[in-house]
């Protein structure tokens, strides 16, 4: 069964929880569409998640859902709020949400860790995750080790819950290439970035319909949380500080407040402007229901064209 008869929603599609991007308006917007809207709560605090969820319940009578970034300090208190505001779908990132699953599980939550791993894929099974999301390493923001194509299939043959995969989904051959690999339906968040809905600066935008497919870089693999964002030349004076040997507290101060910058003033050299590898696919902002549209009728036409 595909994920749009699963989850009941016109696309297999999933949106991900872009930090500081992934509003309760963006997320409404996703679901208007016909995709699963996520409200991305790694940016945000419990008062803001609570102010999202809540504005994305006026924006929409479809299906939405949070995704909740483990390393956020908050997030303990979060857990609560998503089953205080009745949220139905859950995705995680960034860690091990094993301690919260029994929780959510209780008050009927549909749950999607994201992993990175086969381990992790059995773990989450395990603990009662309806569905796991495979992310590659072609994804933006932080990201795992393995390419979608070696993850993806490995953990279908792990688990046997539905598998999701994620990382350099941006078009239709690459969905039905998903579906060759065992998933279920599609993560993606890259694309969505170049939507007119997407509530990124404008410069933002612009930045990764211009990127080339080798225009991203990952930053922090040392620190141990690697985070995939476009070159520029606050990429380029990271990297260099890790080679140097900088503390990981002189390089958090150098990233702080990076993403914030490009999202919101639009700064793209000194931001930091996360992306995927299919950056380089993109090239013009287009609304979210043509770009789901697309994605989903283009991978119809690719599978049909592999059918013999
Ligand atoms: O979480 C993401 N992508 C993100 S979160 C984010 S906010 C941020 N900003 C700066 C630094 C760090 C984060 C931006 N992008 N994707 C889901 C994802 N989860 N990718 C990889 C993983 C992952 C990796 C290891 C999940 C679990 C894991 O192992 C956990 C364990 O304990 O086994």
């Amino acid at each position: 069964m595909r994920l749009n008869e699963l989850l009941e929603i016109k696309y297999p599609i999933i949106q991900g929880g872009m930090a500081n991007i992934a509003t309760g308006e963006f997320a409404a917007a996703v679901s208007n569409a016909g995709g699963l809207g996520l409200i991305g709560a790694a940016g945000m605090n419990p008062e803001s998640l609570r102010e999202n969820i809540r504005r994305a319940k006026e924006l929409t009578d479809k299906k939405f859902g949070v995704n909740l970034m483990l390393m956020n300090p908050h997030v303990d208190e979060m857990a609560e709020i998503v089953v205080e505001e009745g949220i139905k779908y859950l995705t995680t990132g960034a860690g091990n949400p094993n301690k919260y699953m029994a929780k959510w599980k209780e008050a009927g939550i549909f749950v999607m860790p994201v992993v990175a791993s086969v381990a992790l894929a059995k773990l989450m099974e395990r603990a009662g995750a309806d569905a796991v999301i495979a992310e590659g390493t072609e994804s933006g923001g932080h990201i795992g080790e393995l390419t979608t194509m070696a993850l993806v299939p490995q953990v279908v043959d792990a688990v046997n819950i539905p598998v999701i995969a994620a990382g350099g989904i941006a078009s239709g051959r690459q969905l039905a290439a998903a579906y060759a690999l065992g998933a279920v339906g599609a993560q993606v968040g890259t694309c969505l970035l170049v939507s007119e809905e997407c509530p990124v600066h404008e410069a933002y935008k612009a930045a990764v319909v211009k990127a080339k497919d080798i225009d991203t870089i990952v930053t922090g693999r040392i620190a141990g949380t690697p985070v995939r964002i476009l070159k520029n030349k606050m990429a380029r004076e990271y990297v260099k500080k890790e080679k140097e040997g900088a503390t990981l507290m002189e390089l958090e101060q150098y990233t702080l407040g990076s993403l914030r910058r490009a999202v919101f003033e639009g700064d793209v050299q000194t931001g930091s402007v996360m992306a995927g590898q299919v950056a380089g696919q993109l090239k013009e902002v287009r609304p979210v229901a043509e770009i789901l549209e697309e994605l989903c009728a283009d991978s119809v036409k690719v599978l049909k064209s592999l059918g013999e």
